[in-house]
């Protein structure tokens, strides 16, 4: 496979004014006729469309058949030569959707068909300029059998439609904005639709739609009442306003990834959209509400600004989950908001900067760009955004925001574009900062300290360093900025630095340090004790902070830090320790941690959703990353027993407040009643742990009675940690017999085995792909059951015989076949294998079985550069 490279761009040789497009859905064939109005940018007359799958069927250059002397036609392109002036190709093929199950093109879903174009799908439906700096104008008409297919939907306004012979009709739309062809859509089936309605800023009405299957016309109301939250929030945020007449939301079952932010036609993985009480829990709720709102927020962030190639990807990608994350952020609670990004951050994406795929957030390459929807791209894009937004403040980062938007509306551009206007509209040199785009890996951040009790002179020396990674083996400085405060006996102290303007603010307790040299030190001068450093506030920067804490400042930390994340930071610190100390052999006393998080649990201030957060141990991801060279066993049963002594330590504390706790009379996906119920099921999860008498009992009346998701999915993770399996059999087989009409809720039933840590898990899994509630064919639910079992079931996964890395390798090798996206996704836990020391062995062994088979070019790229 051919590498592209991002030094090799070259703008378009044509332009395609206007796309004219005709889907005539056949019972056994879709013909696409195109015309395009193609027009030659500069002396190139090779114009070079670009298509796969699609079987020709005629080919004319303003109404003239093109001769078969001026075309040719290969696997992936058709090339039309001597294009001197602008003019009309029509190009008429036949495409197979039912045949589709790559999920990319036209696809057939249960009873519908549907598109995914992004990134480069489109040309799995017609011959095109398939490139995101191709802007055109679309007129979709779309025909179809009237009783299969009531409902046919494209992007814009409904322009015409009707009836015609056969029992067939048709729909023409419009769509007025230029747009590249990843944000095209199409959805024809017979479904239901919820409406409503959202008057923008300016007074203009704007009609929801949202389209699912008539089963599902009940859990729709959060989705929409989260879009008109994200619509209000937009204008009030950013002064951005929905700009057509309507807002159509598409509910799949069978989807690659969360959802599709095609202008005006979005459509949605079923378990992004949809929730109910009853089927959803606070966690999915929560899912819809961000996802929906990211997907609202590219309208702008994406679609009326783009990208202008590929490797701009986090252009739209960095910057719209960090809209989004502000969004949610704002509608809950910040700090867990922050707190569950930081640990997605730092599980996941810290983990692919250390492993074999590590790139740049701008990549300098790619095989298969399907492959770059990382979290690298996303969290990490997002990470470098809010550090921009933070450097700049609220108003200057707001008018960099609308110069962007307006300067480059209607455009494709770039991230250097982007950066360009906040360092025109802020005044500042973003040279070095820049460079957190283009170098991969994720710094280190070394702080030593030096306190002079006399002179009460304080300095704080920051060193940065960065692994090598395989793009950019030799790093230059990262542009850090480092927020910090320091901590007194008494509280937190005013800072005096003569390089920082501290001294006129009136809160001089927390400061931004930035690091733009390899290493530089600053000088707080009146410090009047030796202070506690609370470092990287907020998570201030995507980086991994050193600092030799010991056990007491950490403890300080999490009691009393006035920074609410860096309490949570400090309890991770904990727990980290006690866990290598575990691993060492030389367990460290509970008493000074639990001492403090039951100070925690007494604090009725304290937020409940972040006191839960504070109950939780890091990752095993994190702790890989972490705690480098432990055998990855040894390191999870070194967790378990540092979970089960502070579940014991906390029990009487625990158990009050299971007790303190009563069900709201309505289920509401609300803060505070999240917040409760998070408090409350970690807290009965750890008394579970500690070996609570009554246990088996509590746990099998919640699966029974509970009456919303969130409590009753809690018991049933529980009761795999109970050592009676008859208890957990009853209570699976209760759960499915309660819900097995339900597709998201089996998921998560396959889910919950799949995480199964006793006995032989993969046995029982391998049962469950051939029963009913399971298909290959979905990717949520082999992601449920094959992710979840690759991804979190460390002891499973890694079980000493190598079968789960076997089992793993066997199901990406058969889903490459007819679904390489979700193939190469599915992989990742394998290429780490670096990480497992001597494990690492017989992961690579299954990744080197399948490098030995024909691949796509997804999971080529990926086994390729892990190996
Ligand atoms: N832009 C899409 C992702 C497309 C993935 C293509 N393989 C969803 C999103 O980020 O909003
Ligand atoms: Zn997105």
């Amino acid at each position: 496979p051919k590498v592209i490279y991002l030094k090799d761009y070259q703008p378009p040789a044509f332009a395609i004014e206007q796309t004219q497009l005709n889907f005539d859905i056949g019972p056994d064939s879709v013909i696409v006729s195109s015309r395009l109005r193609v027009v030659p940018c500069g002396s190139d007359t090779d114009l070079v469309l670009q298509g796969e799958n699609l079987t020709t069927l005629a080919v004319s250059l303003d109404g003239v058949p093109v001769d078969a002397a001026r075309m040719t036609e290969t696997e992936s392109t058709l090339t039309v030569r001597g294009i001197d002036s602008a003019c009309w190709l029509e190009t008429r093929v036949a495409i197979d959707p039912w045949g589709n199950s790559s999920l990319e093109g036209l696809y057939k879903s249960r009873t519908m068909f549907c598109t995914q174009c992004e990134a480069e799908g489109f040309r799995k439906i017609t011959w095109f300029l398939d490139r995101p700096d191709v802007l055109s104008v679309y007129t979709t008409r779309v025909e179809a059998d009237k009783s299969d297919c009531p409902i046919l939907l494209s992007n814009g306004n409904c322009i015409n439609r009707g009836d015609l012979s056969d029992g067939r009709h048709f729909a023409e739309w419009h769509d007025p904005h230029p747009k590249p062809s990843y944000l095209f859509a199409l959805v024809a089936g017979d479904l239901e639709c919820v409406t409503d309605e959202f008057v923008t800023v300016s007074g203009r009405r704007v009609v929801i739609e949202v389209y699912v299957e008539p089963k599902d016309l009940d859990k729709c109301a959060h989705a929409i009442a989260s879009l008109k939250r994200a619509m209000r929030w937009d204008e009030e945020k950013y002064g951005r306003e929905y700009d057509l007449d309507c807002y159509m939301i598409v509910a799949v079952d069978d989807f690659n990834m969360g959802a599709m932010e095609n202008k005006g036609l979005n459509i949605f993985n079923t378990s992004c959209v949809l929730a109910h009480p009853a089927t959803t829990t606070d966690a999915g709720f929560q899912r819809v509400e961000a996802v929906v709102a990211h997907e609202y927020f590219h309208n702008w962030s994406g679609n009326r600004v783009t990208c202008r190639d590929w490797f701009q990807l986090s252009l739209k990608e960095g910057f719209t989950v960090y809209r989004d994350a502000c969004f949610s952020a704002d509608m809950n609670s910040a700090t867990v908001k922050r707190i569950e990004d930081v640990n997605l951050l730092r599980s996941a994406q810290f983990a692919e900067d250390a492993g074999p795929l590590a790139h740049a957030v701008r990549p300098a390459s790619f095989i298969e760009i399907s492959n770059f929807y990382t979290l690298t791209i996303y969290e990490k894009g997002a990470e470098i955004v809010r550090m921009l937004a933070n450097m700049l403040g609220p108003e200057t980062f707001r008018q960099a925001t609308d110069r962007y938007f307006e300067r480059f509306d209607g455009q494709a551009v770039t991230c250097d574009d982007f950066l360009s206007v906040m360092e025109e509209v802020s005044g500042r040199d973003l040279s070095r900062f820049a460079r957190w785009y283009s170098q991969a890996g994720t710094p280190v951040i070394d702080v030593q300290d030096e306190y002079n009790a006399e002179s009460q002179i304080y300095r704080m020396t920051l060193r940065q360093s960065c692994r090598p990674t395989p793009e950019t083996p030799d790093k230059q400085p990262f542009h850090i900025p480092v927020r910090i405060g320091l901590l007194g006996e008494a509280g937190a102290l005013a800072l005096y630095c003569d390089q920082l303007a501290t001294q006129e603010l009136a809160d001089n307790t927390d400061v931004v340090l930035e690091l733009t040299d390899t290493e530089q030190t600053f000088v707080f001068t009146r410090v009047p004790e030796r202070p506690v450093p609370s470092l990287c506030r907020n998570f201030s920067a995507p980086v991994h902070v050193r600092y030799p804490y010991d056990e007491p400042a950490l403890v300080q930390l999490l009691a009393r830090d006035d920074d609410l994340f860096n309490r949570w930071q400090a309890s991770q610190e904990i727990a980290i320790r006690h866990i290598a100390a575990e691993l060492d052999g030389n367990p460290l006393s509970m008493d000074r941690w639990t001492g403090a998080l039951e100070q925690c649990l007494a604090d009725a201030a304290l937020d409940s959703a972040v006191m839960a957060e504070l109950l939780h141990l890091p990752t095993m991801s994190y702790l890989i990353d972490r705690l480098e060279g432990h055998d990855v066993l040894a390191l999870h049963a070194a967790r378990k027993t540092v979970e089960e002594k502070l579940a014991i330590a906390l029990k009487p504390r625990l158990h009050k407040a299971l007790q303190a706790y009563h069900p709201p009379a309505q289920y509401q996906p609300e803060a505070g009643q999240i917040a409760r119920r998070s408090l409350r099921n970690v807290a009965a999860r750890l008394c579970v742990i500690a070996g609570w008498e009554q246990a088996a009992d509590w746990i099998e009346a919640q699966v029974r009675a509970a009456t919303n998701m969130t409590d009753q999915l809690a018991a049933l993770r529980m009761s795999l940690l109970l050592p009676d399996a008859d208890v957990s059999a009853r209570c699976l087989d209760y759960f499915f017999q309660q819900w097995s009409h339900e597709a998201l809720v089996v998921n998560q039933w396959l889910a919950v085995q799949a995480a199964d840590e006793r006995g032989d898990t993969l046995v029982r899994l391998q049962r469950l792909t051939e029963t009913a509630g399971f298909q290959w064919g979905n990717p949520n639910k082999v992601r449920a059951l094959v992710g979840t079992f690759a991804g979190q079931n460390y002891p499973q996964f890694h079980r000493n015989d190598g079968q789960g890395y076997q089992w793993l390798a066997d199901v990406v090798g058969k889903l490459d076949q007819s679904n390489p996206q979700l193939a190469s996704r599915l992989v990742t836990p394998l290429t780490r294998w670096k990480q497992y020391g001597a494990r690492g062995t017989a992961m690579r062994n299954a990744l080197q079985g399948l490098a030995g088979q024909d691949l796509s070019r997804d999971l080529y790229e990926v086994v390729h550069k892990a190996l």
